[in-house]
């Protein structure tokens, strides 16, 4: 080989060394830094996060996450148990968790039919009702005031088919209660974002009716924020068609979308189960449990084309996307495990067992790292 020839090959490769080492060291490293022009990626924490129990959790939440939702102790069975008692022991250490790393704080949820306090169930008048909304919402709201960047203000108020659930609330007080949910919230928490949250609501009925609904509330005068998409879809029966629709319909309302509860089962779901109506319960069996060790790498890459497919519609419509919460940090820690079916090993979310990246985090990394304009 000539020298010069050497000298040109020797510079190539240098070239290329520099490059790689440059395009790897902007590449994004965590979700929160990938998507920081795009939305928030949050996280739903249980107390063992919240009291930094697990050193491998908590690392993985600081650096992945940017967005934390309280996964149960802010609902009103465990924040306000008793008429004239709260327990605000780990509503307040959330809170602290979530300043202390600088973190877009969710409060969920101030009304909500499911985990109610025993004494709520007994209530028999609408004056009572409306008492225990009142209190609860001026105590839990204001006490956290300035400090929630947005509440889940009402939850779940809408069945699939589009009619009111016929909750205590709606029973008592008619469909007034959520306009009065939004005004109390709006009162005691002037600064926070205030959201409706629902499951299925990206699908055609039900979300005509919540697009229904929020249009009387705004017209009423009452403030309202956002729109919270749960998402929680199945690898086998996710529709991004829908998803998009709802994007679209409701942010042409001027409102804030964002996916607050985002989890994909990849389980068979009995009886072709869709959506989080956690009264509904179901046998277990080898049938419904069939990756009690390990999940496939088939199914593996399903969830990964799954969630890419999901990400690219996010990307797509960013500009109306504030968040993507997912609902858990690890696939250990998933209410999946046992609804609607207990005892199950299921594989929902992006970090395995160990709070390792599975292929799935890699599909919807690599979105933003081979198309960083995307
Ligand atoms: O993930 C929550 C689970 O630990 C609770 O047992 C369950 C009981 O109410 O609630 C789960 O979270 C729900 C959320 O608060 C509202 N949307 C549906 C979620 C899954 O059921």
């Amino acid at each position: 080989m000539k020298p010069s020839n050497f000298k040109y090959q020797l510079l190539f490769i240098c070239s290329i060394g520099l490059f790689s080492a440059t395009f790897a060291q902007n590449q994004p490293t965590s979700l929160k830094e990938a998507f920081k022009n795009d939305f928030l990626v949050g996280t739903a924490l249980g107390a063992e996060h919240i009291l930094e129990k697990d050193a491998k959790a908590n690392q993985l939440i600081k650096k992945e996450f940017n967005a934390i939702t309280p996964e149960n102790h802010m609902k009103s069975m465990n924040i306000h148990p008793e008429w004239n008692k709260y327990d605000f022991y780990l509503g307040d250490k959330f809170v602290e968790y979530g300043q202390k790393n600088n973190m877009y704080v969710v409060g969920h949820t101030l009304v909500w039919h499911s985990q109610l306090p025993r004494f709520v169930g007994k209530i028999k008048s609408a004056d009572s009702l409306k008492l225990f909304m009142t209190d609860h919402i001026n105590t839990v709201a204001g006490r956290y005031a300035g400090k929630i960047n947005s509440w889940d203000v009402v939850n779940e108020a809408i069945e699939d088919d589009g009619t009111f659930r016929k909750s205590i609330f709606y029973n008592l007080l008619g469909e007034d209660f959520i306009k009065m949910a939004f005004d109390l919230a709006a009162k005691a928490d002037p600064k926070a974002e205030l959201y409706y949250n629902d499951y299925n609501n990206e699908q055609p009925a039900k979300r005509k009716a919540t697009i229904e609904m929020i249009k009387k509330l705004k017209a009423s005068g009452t403030k309202i924020d956002g729109v919270g998409i749960q998402g929680h879809w199945s690898i086998n029966s996710l529709n991004t068609k829908n998803i998009e629709d709802a994007i679209i319909e409701y942010a042409a309302l001027g409102l804030k979308v964002a996916f607050t509860e985002l989890d994909l089962t990849v389980l068979p779901n009995p009886w072709d189960l869709k959506g989080a109506d956690v009264n509904q319960n179901f046998e277990n069996s080898p049938k419904m449990n069939p990756y009690p060790k390990e999940l496939p790498d088939s199914v593996q890459t399903t969830l990964a084309q799954k969630y890419e497919e999901l990400f690219k519609v996010f990307l797509k419509h960013q500009d109306k996307i504030d968040r993507i919460t997912f609902w858990g940090v690890a696939d250990n820690h998933s209410w999946l495990n046992g609804w609607p079916v207990r005892g199950r090993t299921n594989y929902p979310l992006l970090f395995d067992r160990n709070f390792e990246p599975k292929k799935a985090y890699n599909s919807v990394m690599n979105l933003k790292k081979n198309n960083p304009n995307l």
